[in-house]
């Protein structure tokens, strides 16, 4: 059944949500973003190829291998998560996984290539002895000459600073939407909760992982007020993970009306626009996304993927297939950080 979440009740934040153009020297007014949004296609795209050749190689994409080093269990109800206790999807609840399995699963995301490694834990927030345990899986990432990334839920600030210290590069903490949709999609917390987190990442000197999930029934003017969020927050996050939702059978968003496909791309170009220096993270939902429909993504400044067979519970194009797609694009893959 399709469900329209623009017309869902109720709102069940226990705190207001941050206004979009609360700040008065906010970089972006939302209408400005709308008016991005608005333009033709081939203008809007152009813009933003104009932007992402400024600060980055048009021919360069960034490969990020995601593992899920704590499936499952997860008490929070976000909408469209298989990990959550809330919904029935079949994902069975693990333990978190140990440092030769960890250091294994990197060692082959170098060797297929991939620069960044990002781990991912379904926890709502870790217990201090869990960010013990991670911050030697960091170590273990780090030694071997990848670029690490954590996303673990909420962090304290002492957290934050053991992660860094153990070599931390990236921590990966999305706002999901725009603050007027969030309580139709998560109401175990709240968007300041989020915005905390990554205030704690920023303070312990590490880059911010920040982006959102398209696709789940929200408007154009919502999808404005989420990219208006990310590119007011200062600095604006080095990276923008965009996700399409990926909808799994058990979760309530599954069902949801599927977004145009260029609607998509036309969020990543704003995207791009707002934040020119980020890379910009075409993330989750490639699966079903044909690949002329990732061509005109690359073209509209996306520039980094996720890269291996699987996301966290959910599948991604196979290494062979994303080779493949960028020889026949004539791109290639950022260059390994050592060596
Ligand atoms: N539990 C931690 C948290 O939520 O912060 C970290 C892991 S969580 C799975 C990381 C992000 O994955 C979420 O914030 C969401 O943006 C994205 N995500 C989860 N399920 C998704 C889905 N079905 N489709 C697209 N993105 C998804
Ligand atoms: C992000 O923005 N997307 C990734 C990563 N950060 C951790 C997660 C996508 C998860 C897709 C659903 C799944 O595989 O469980
Ligand atoms: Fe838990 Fe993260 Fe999934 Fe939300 S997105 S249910 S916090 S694992």
């Amino acid at each position: 059944m399709t469900q329209d979440l623009t017309t869902e009740q109720p709102i069940r934040l226990h705190r207001a949500p941050a206004a979009p153009d609360a700040a008065p020297n906010a970089r972006w007014k939302v209408a400005d973003i709308e008016a991005l949004f608005a333009l033709p296609l081939t203008e809007l795209v152009f813009r933003a190829q104009t932007v992402h050749r400024e600060h980055f190689d048009p021919a360069e994409v960034e490969l990020a291998t995601l593992l899920s080093i704590k499936t499952g269990g997860c008490p929070e109800d976000c909408g469209y998560c298989p990990q959550s206790v809330h919904y029935d999807t079949g994902v069975e609840a693990g333990k978190l996984m140990d440092s030769d399995a960890v250091r294994q699963a990197a060692e082959a995301a170098k060797a297929a290539g991939a620069t960044r490694f990002c781990m991912g834990a379904a926890w709502r927030a870790p217990k201090d002895r869990d960010i013990e345990k991670v911050a030697e899986l960091v170590r273990e990432v780090k030694s071997i000459g990848l670029e690490a990334c954590c996303t673990l839920g909420m962090l304290s600030e002492q957290q934050a600073l053991t992660l860094k210290d153990a070599g931390l590069d990236y921590y990966n903490h999305n706002l999901d939407t725009a603050p007027e949709a969030y309580g139709r999609i998560i109401t175990t917390r709240d968007y300041q909760d989020r915005l905390d987190t990554l205030d704690h990442v920023r303070k312990a000197g590490m880059s911010v992982c920040c982006g959102g999930i398209v696709g789940m029934g929200e408007s154009r003017a919502e999808r404005a007020a989420l990219i208006a969020q990310l590119a007011n927050l200062d600095p604006y996050p080095e990276s923008v993970p965009i996700n399409e939702l990926v909808q799994v059978e058990g979760t309530p968003l599954a069902g949801t009306e599927k977004i145009d496909p260029f609607e998509f791309v036309r969020t990543i170009a704003v995207a791009r626009i707002t934040m020119p220096t980020a890379r910009v993270r075409l993330s989750a939902g490639r699966q079903q996304m044909d690949e002329a429909m990732q061509a005109l993504c690359f073209v509209a400044g996306a520039n980094s993927i996720f890269y291996g067979e699987k996301l966290l519970t959910t599948g991604n194009p196979d290494v062979e297939r994303d080779r493949a797609l960028l020889t026949r694009l004539g791109m290639k893959a950022r260059h390994s950080l050592q060596g």
